[in-house]
């Protein structure tokens, strides 16, 4: 009887080492799991960022959006800075002719779909994904040799 009743107290006592070791080791990997949780964090920042620039490259909703006034025969501005990735031109016709916007970017050109009224306003994208500088202008007839020219800067 006093053996029976030893025998749990000693599994107990055996018991609660263990217990006590595992307390240990759970605590130790929560305080590992915080550390790592942290180490997470910071990669989740840098992840984010790589991310919202990966994002930018694919899609044109993330891109950068560059507005541009077009008049008799100047864009403003003439020389936008963007990030790399799908940007998109907010064309404004504010003269009083017929124009419309050609980028010639590194894989493609892009225009608007249509010449732009006076007055008009339309918008249309471009793959910029690759840092550089590219042309562009106006093709509507000699707009080009009148000045409607300008370049698009896309940040390394
Ligand atoms: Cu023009």
């Amino acid at each position: 009887m006093p053996i029976n009743r030893l025998d749990p107290a000693g599994h107990l006592g055996r018991r609660s080492p263990w217990t006590f070791v595992a307390v240990l080791a759970v605590a130790a990997s929560l305080g590992l799991a915080a550390c790592g949780g942290d180490d997470d964090d910071d990669g989740d920042t840098a992840a984010t960022a790589t991310e919202a620039n990966g994002a930018a490259d694919a899609t044109g909703a993330a891109g950068e959006t560059v507005d541009v006034t077009m008049t008799d025969f100047e864009f403003d501005p003439s020389d936008p800075t963007v990030k790399p990735g799908e940007v998109t031109f907010d064309v404004t016709n504010d003269g009083e002719t017929l124009h419309n916007m050609e980028v010639e970017g590194p894989s493609d050109k892009a225009e608007l779909p249509e010449d732009l009224q006076p007055g008009d306003r339309d918008e249309f994208s471009v793959d910029l994904s690759e840092p550089g500088t590219y042309r562009f202008y106006c093709p509507v007839g000699n707009h080009e040799d009148l000045g409607m020219v300008g370049e698009v800067t896309v940040r390394g």
